[in-house]
């Protein structure tokens, strides 16, 4: 494979330019690393199992002794570097993950190509093969590490031909390759498995309950365990969006999990079970089927009947990434059992990488709603590829950081952990570094601005998601709709309309139900509301979408000029620029497509009496 000609490192511009290589272990590597960095203090390295993936780091004579496990001991090691870089104090005391599982998925394909993929071509795979460049690799361990993530599924979720063959002989030699090169950080593997995939093994059936199809998947996991004995487990993407699963044989998916973890369960392996499934063949027509009800109508019932080594995973929100969503009630209803929160880094709805969208603070709104301690595990769809900046956009690296210390402490703080990325990336005089500071932190209010208004969702360009189509998905199929006509907009969520508001625990149903406490950007993802209704600050409905608009397009220039004012390494500053143009030519587009949309439904001039075509 060609290799690109400078592998830019984002943070780990704070680390010397070469990763280790020779390492063998997580401890050897930290020693490595340790010892490469012209800025790093003395330190003693010491191994204390107990510690696990945790580290204590003390001062000791003229140095300091870092403790920890294996894994520990690295992540340690990263912390401090990154500390000593910074110019932060170093991080004394004791530290240890909150999730024992911070797992990366990416959607590659054996192809090449990534399903929602904004940065090139996949990192593993091209021509329906592995093809991938070790030292790549090592990077890429190492930027994993570095923010303490410690699971990496490399393929996409949705299995296609050639990607079953990576449990199968002929590629499991490559797969156990692949999985040595991430072992001296700390980052073990998984792989997504097709649920019908006895059917091509020779076994007539994928019924969970039937015991061809356990043996098949426990000779399967013996095999594959035989090459990479360290193996995360499996994912599952199961009965969603045409995937085979459990319900063909009227099994539910508790039978089939629990089938399948069985299997992982002597080596240790954990099976993550997707939550997203859903009807994606709904007729509009359907005014009873409410698509955000699906996972809890599906999983909450199930909630204690799983085994011990599974995790369902769910998404953050009820539908699917969308800019605002809910929190998912499914995690408020399954007290009982192994839950992932799942998060995508690649900007599916959130403007392809190319429209600059810092996720830290939708997070912490995330976690303001819903108790860290309700999730045991984060996952994030990557927003990798073969791009030479990795991120496709060079500010889109700043969520990958951040997802890694938020799934190893929910409580970080959206502030500092962006600062800290811009630090370590860049090193900018302090009033540049506030500026580029100030537009990450405003930049996903931007983005929520010129699109679609107050968690109405949905008024995407349909297969792309990327710019507007505001009735894109009003006949369609996927149970997406708002509803607009010439009064009102949006779908009646309370307990009056589909009663989806019931799926929270009674104060947040509460909450929801009533116009005047539901969060107001929230306000047409619950409740159908007429353009001439008065909100809180006295603006109607219709003014109110057509501020939000305007401004959010105005922010996006105002973003531009920030941007133009930075003094960024040159292939950043090009990179940035460019697409830059593009996310101001996106929010104009917006802003015009949807104020037209409602203009022209509502026939409500804009008070302030700004350009809206009709
Ligand atoms: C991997 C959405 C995306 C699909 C994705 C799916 C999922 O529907 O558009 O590309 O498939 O979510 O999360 O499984």
């Amino acid at each position: 494979m060609t290799k690109p000609a400078n592998h830019t490192l984002t943070w780990l511009k704070c680390l010397p330019e070469t990763a280790p290589c020779a390492a063998k272990t997580p401890m050897e590597t930290a020693r490595a690393e340790l010892d490469a960095a012209a800025c790093a203090p003395k330190v003693e390295l010491a191994l204390e199992p107990s510690l696990g993936e945790g580290f204590r780091l003390e001062p000791q004579g003229e140095g300091y002794l870092l403790a920890g496990g294996e894994t520990g001991v690295l992540y340690g090691a990263y912390r401090l570097l990154m500390a000593c870089a910074a110019g932060d104090a170093l991080p004394l005391g004791s530290h240890a993950p909150y999730y024992a599982l911070r797992m990366l998925n990416c959607w590659d394909n054996a192809d090449g190509t990534i399903e929602r993929g904004y940065s090139g071509r996949s990192l593993f795979f091209e021509g329906g093969r592995f093809d991938y460049d070790p030292d790549r690799m090592r990077q890429l361990a190492r930027m994993l590490a570095s923010v303490g993530m410690n699971v990496l599924c490399i393929n996409n979720v949705n299995v296609h031909e050639n990607e079953h063959q990576l449990i199968e002989e002929a590629w499991l030699p490559q797969l156990a390759e692949l999985a040595a090169l991430f072992r001296p950080y700390g980052v073990r593997l998984m792989v997504s498995i097709d649920y019908a995939h006895p059917l091509r093994g020779g076994v007539p059936t994928a019924d969970p309950l039937d015991a061809r199809v356990a043996q098949w998947w426990k000779e399967r996991a013996d095999l594959v365990y035989s090459y990479v004995p360290d193996l995360a487990g499996f994912l599952v993407k199961a009965d969603s969006e045409h995937r085979p699963g459990p319900f063909t044989y009227g099994r539910t998916h508790a039978d089939g999990a629990n089938m399948l973890a069985k299997a992982l369960a002597p080596h240790g392996g954990t099976l993550v079970w997707r939550c997203f499934v859903y009807n994606c063949m709904q007729d509009w027509r359907d005014t009873v089927t409410d698509r955000p009800m699906a996972a809890y109508q599906h999983y909450a019932y199930l909630d204690g009947q799983f085994d011990g080594n599974v995790i369902l995973q769910v998404k953050n929100g009820p539908f699917d990434f969308q800019v605002r969503e809910p929190v998912s009630p499914l995690f408020y209803a399954m007290p009982k059992t192994n839950l992932a929160l799942e998060v995508q880094l690649a900007q599916e709805y959130t403007g392809h990488q190319t429209d600059i969208y810092a996720m830290p603070p939708m997070w912490k709104e995330i976690f303001d709603d819903l108790p860290p301690s309700r999730v045991m595990a984060m996952a994030a769809v990557s927003n990798l590829g073969r791009d030479e900046n990795y991120t496709g956009h060079p500010f889109a690296a700043v969520n990958l950081f951040a997802y890694g210390m938020t799934a190893w402490d929910p409580a970080t703080d959206p502030a500092q952990v962006i600062r800290l990325w811009c630090r370590l990336t860049y090193s900018l005089p302090a009033q540049q570094e506030d500026a580029l500071h100030a537009l990450l932190m405003g930049s996903r209010r931007v983005y929520e601005k010129y699109t679609a208004p107050l968690g109405l969702c949905w008024m995407v360009e349909p297969h792309t998601h990327y710019g507007p189509s505001p009735m894109g998905y009003e006949y369609a199929l996927w149970g997406t709709y708002h509803k607009a006509n010439r009064d009102a907009v949006g779908i009646d969520r309370t307990s009056r309309g589909t009663g989806y508001a019931a799926q929270y625990p009674a104060e947040m149903a509460a909450r929801y139900e009533n116009r005047e406490t539901c969060p107001e950007l929230l306000l047409l993802f619950f409740h159908r509301m007429r353009y001439d209704d008065v909100m809180a600050d006295g603006r109607t409905l219709i003014q109110r979408i057509y501020d939000d608009h305007f401004e959010g397009c105005d922010e996006a220039e105002e973003m531009a000029r920030v941007l133009a004012s930075l003094d960024l390494p040159p292939q950043d500053a090009q990179t940035a620029h460019e697409r830059m143009v593009r996310q101001l030519r996106n929010a104009r587009e917006w802003r015009d497509v949807t104020n037209t949309f409602f203009y022209r439904l509502s026939g409500v001039p804009d008070a302030k009496g700004r350009k809206i075509y009709d």
